[in-house]
């Protein structure tokens, strides 16, 4: 089986941004430069012919390239724990391409996602205990904002778990025209 998620990749200028701002809070668990990234779509795990359909359906989608920026970051809570984020604006053109990589799941086979999407970058994630920690790099962080920067492709990536944390092999690269 395998792992797999479609997402974009900040480039290396915007990834320093983002790193620069991570502090040494030991309550929160860092990621690392090479697993930033903007999830599209979560897709799970399935198995070999189903990844063969999936990289062929999201081939065929065309869509425009287009430029964000950091702005600002935000957090999840859950039950156990929650997760720090970085924002990007505008928000329109990433939900349009979501979209349509939804549409191109679903042709491929996949049960839709109805779960809202909400973009985010991942900075952190926690397990509990970890507020002051998270509000602290809230307000500090409130600003935190990076140059215009062009989106001109998608990856499609698989995700390795091991004790040792994930690791995301890019499977796949998408041109955006
Ligand atoms: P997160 O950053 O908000 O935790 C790879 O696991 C990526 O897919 C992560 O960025 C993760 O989002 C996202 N994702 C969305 N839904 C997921 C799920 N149910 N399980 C694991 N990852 C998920």
């Amino acid at each position: 089986m395998h792992r797999l998620f479609v997402a974009i990749r900040p480039p290396e200028d915007v990834r320093d941004v983002l790193v620069d701002a991570m502090d040494d809070s030991p309550a929160l668990r860092w990621v690392g430069d090479e697993q930033l990234h903007l999830t599209l779509r979560f897709i799970g795990e399935v198995d070999r012919p189903l990844a063969n359909d999936i990289t062929a359906a999201l081939g065929a989608i065309r869509a425009p390239k287009f430029e964000l920026r950091v702005r600002g970051v935000g957090k999840f809570e859950r039950r156990n724990g929650g997760a720090l984020w970085a924002a990007v604006e505008p928000r329109e053109p990433v939900v349009a391409l979501a979209a349509k990589v939804e549409r191109a799941l679903q042709q491929a086979g996949l049960d839709a996602e109805h779960r809202a999407f909400a973009p985010h970058i991942t900075l952190a994630r926690w397990n509990r205990g970890s507020g002051e920690a998270v509000e602290s790099f809230v307000r500090r962080n409130s600003t935190l904002a990076s140059d215009p920067f062009e989106i001109d492709s998608f990856i499609l990536y698989e995700s390795h778990l091991s004790r040792h944390g994930a690791h995301y092999e890019e499977v796949a690269n998408y041109a955006l025209t």
